[in-house]
Parts: structure tokens; sequence; C-alpha cells
């Protein structure tokens, strides 16, 4: 396992107004997945839930890449009794999920290269930011693994079938303003303003109804699982909860009194 240069901390956790930004720190190994680093990464998702002034999160990588995936020097990856099967289940499902469950949204700003479980983690974020110099790196069929971390069941749904497949069985990069142009990522920006762009995305998500933006995701993800009428009755379920909510009497007030809407459920 590579350590973070001078037992560097694995993740950097910094804050900037309501925004919670937490940036990949391994940069000499590409920012790839260690124990360690899962460790911290867990323990900041779970303390950014947790903080009611905690109202969006930034996940950005340092130096040139986002996230390597797993860091391949680990001896839990070619140990003799390694089981790659138990590693994915104890430690990147409840990653993914954790990601798709937070109660604020996740803006990933995928500043270089994200590749194996590095890319599928960026992408389970709510909104993908990629520098024009990322890129996107399915790398698993060239170690002999198949896409984990939300790979298999994110990708034909963002790009369909046959992007999904030739994405994974080729291991090919692709360029983030083609990434982009397919829909597997919201926006390709200028690397220079790549964090500027995923903080001012960020701030103006905090400034808006936390609770009714998460409950989009929600509606979003279950509807993909539906058929319409019951995606239909899903949002009149969901959306009476909302609407019994300070944020939608905030909301509708402030329209009829034309100024700018204080959202503060969480
Ligand atoms: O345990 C399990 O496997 C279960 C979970 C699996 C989840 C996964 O993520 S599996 C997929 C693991 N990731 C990969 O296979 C990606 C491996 N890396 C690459 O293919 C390439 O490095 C990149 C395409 C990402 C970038 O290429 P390039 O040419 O820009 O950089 P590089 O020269 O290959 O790498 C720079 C350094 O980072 C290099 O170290 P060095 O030679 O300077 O000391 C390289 O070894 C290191 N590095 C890159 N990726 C990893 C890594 N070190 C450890 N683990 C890595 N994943």
């Amino acid at each position: 396992m590579t350590p973070s240069p001078g037992d560097a901390p694995p993740l950097l956790v910094g804050t900037q107004g309501a925004v919670r930004v937490l940036t990949l720190n391994r940069p000499a190994a590409l920012n790839s997945f260690t124990g360690a680093m899962h460790v911290a990464l867990r323990l900041a998702l779970e303390e950014a839930a947790a903080d009611a002034n905690v109202r969006a999160l930034v996940i950005t990588g340092s130096g040139r890449a986002f996230c390597a995936g797993q860091d391949l020097n680990d001896p839990a990856l070619s140990g003799p009794d390694a089981d790659v099967g138990d590693l994915v289940e104890r430690v990147y499902k409840p990653l993914a999920l954790r990601i798709r469950s937070m109660p604020v949204p996740v803006v990933a700003a995928v500043n270089g290269v994200a590749a194996g479980a590095g890319a599928n983690f960026a992408l389970n974020c709510d909104i993908v930011l990629a520098a024009r110099s990322a890129s996107f790196v399915q790398a698993f069929s060239k170690i002999g693994l198949l896409p984990d971390c939300g790979g298999t069941w994110l990708l034909p749904r963002l790009v369909g079938r046959a992007r999904a497949l030739a994405l994974t069985l080729t291991g090919d990069k692709l360029p983030a303003d083609e990434a982009a142009r397919i829909g597997l990522v919201w926006q390709c920006v200028d690397d220079a303003l790549l964090m500027e762009t995923a903080l001012a995305l960020a701030a103006r998500l905090a400034a808006s109804s936390t609770t009714a933006l998460v409950a989009t995701r929600l509606a979003i993800d279950e509807a993909m699982d539906m058929d319409c009428e019951d995606a239909l009755s899903n949002e009149a379920r969901r959306q009476g909860v909302l609407s019994r909510a300070n944020d939608a009497r905030e909301g509708v007030a402030a329209f009829v009194e034309k100024r700018p809407a204080r959202f503060t459920d969480r």
C-alpha cells in the first residue's frame, strides 16, 4: 500500500459556508482507495450527514487525479487469502449506498482521471462536473474484474447498454468532454474553473430546499424501477410530505412576496 507522503491525511475535510468539501489526498498514488482512506471517508460522510449546518457536499481529489479506484498494492487484494468479493461487499457497496442516501446534495468535482471504483464513486454523486483534462476509465476488465461500486447498475442507466458494455469491456479512457456529450456526467468545464464552478453550484444547492432536493433524488431513483402509474403515485405521496413541511410554505410565501426564499428544513 502506498502511504500518503509524510503521512499526510488520506482525506482533507474543509468547509465553505454551508458546503463541506472532501478532498481525496493520496496524489502520488492517484488518490487510490486504501483502508485508511475508506475509514476517513466514511467518517467524514457520517459527520456531514449529522451536521445540520452542512447543506451540500463537494468531493474532489488532490493532484492530477480524482481517484484511481482500489489501491492495487493493498495486501487485501494480492494476499493469498484475498477475498475481493468480501471487500466489495464490506466497503464499496456501503460507500455507494451512503453517497446515494446522503441527506444533502452531493457534487463530484472530477479534477483528473477517475478509474475503476474511483469512476463509479464519482458517478454515484448527484451532479458530476469534470475538468476538461479529466477522464473516466472502467479499468476493471484490464485486471480481470468486473465493474463494482455500482458500475453495473449505473452505467446502463446513465448511457445505455451499448455504451456501458463498450466502456467496460474495453476499459478505454473516456475524455471528459465526451463523457458530458453522452450524458455520463453533467458538465465539462475548463480545468482552472472546476473548483470555482463546483463550489458555486454547491452553494446554490445549499441555499435550496434540502428536503426537496433529497426527495427529488429519491423519487427519480425509485421511478427508474417503477411503471408510470406507480411513479405518479409516488410523486403524489412524496409531494404530500414536502408540502406539509416549512420549506414549501416558505417557498410559496417568498414567491408571492417577491423575495428570496430562506429554506431551513434539513
Ligand atoms: O480489491 C478490489 O479490487 C475490489 C475493488 C475494486 C475496485 C477497483 O477500483 S478495481 C480497479 C482498480 N484501479 C485500476 O485498475 C486503475 C489502475 N490505474 C490505471 O489504470 C492508471 O494508473 C490510470 C489510467 C488511472 C492513470 O494512468 P496514468 O498513465 O495517468 O498514470 P500511471 O503512471 O499509471 O500512475 C501514476 C502512479 O499512480 C503510478 O505510481 P508510480 O509508478 O508513479 O510510483 C501508479 O502505479 C499509481 N497508481 C495508479 N493507479 C493505482 C496506483 N497505485 C495503486 N493503485 C492504483 N489503483
